[in-house]
């Protein structure tokens, strides 16, 4: 009796062992497929993830670095002006370097138009009672004429100063 128990015993500790490894093996096998597919897709998921989070902030840095700069450098100056024989109505405009400057010129009498040779700016002839709006970016620091190249107006008088500070 205590033999044959014994000899039980001993078959299932001899037994024990097998379970055991297959089961490891089974669970290796099992956790190696988790684990594989796991870090595959985890790791998809964080470069994934990193890559927009970094474009993310990338893109924040762009415009975060555009926005203010646009405000300094690059703010837009309106003028409206009129011309006439053998005048500008503004004599002066005073921008500071990077700003867009926009133009209007009413031709209060006669035809005129405007020119700035150093912006590569002129604009077509309007007649009387019209207006002109030219466009440019005051890219470079100076004083440069602005001119009206109808006829003799320049040499009447039909200039002024653009002034743009550095
Ligand atoms: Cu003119």
């Amino acid at each position: 009796m205590e033999d044959n128990q014994n000899e039980q015993n001993t078959q299932k500790n001899n037994k024990l062992p097998y379970y055991i490894g297959g089961a490891i093996i089974l669970l290796l096998i099992v956790g190696g497929l988790f684990f594989s597919l796991g870090t595959d897709s985890s790791d998809q998921n964080t470069n994934t993830l990193g890559e927009s989070t970094q474009e993310t902030s990338e893109n924040d840095k762009v415009t975060d670095t555009n926005d203010p700069a646009d405000e300094t450098d690059g703010k837009l100056v309106e003028i409206e002006m009129q011309g006439g024989m053998y005048y500008f109505s503004t004599e002066e405009i005073t921008v500071n370097k990077g700003d867009t400057v926009h133009i209007t010129l009413t031709s209060e009498e006669g035809m005129h138009n405007i020119v700035i040779d150093e912006f590569n700016v002129q604009s077509d002839v309007v007649n009387e009672g019209e207006a002109i709006t030219i466009e440019f970016v005051a890219d470079k620091a100076g004083e440069f004429e602005y001119y009206c190249s109808v006829g003799n107006h320049r040499q009447m008088g039909m200039v002024g100063t653009l002034i743009v500070e550095e």
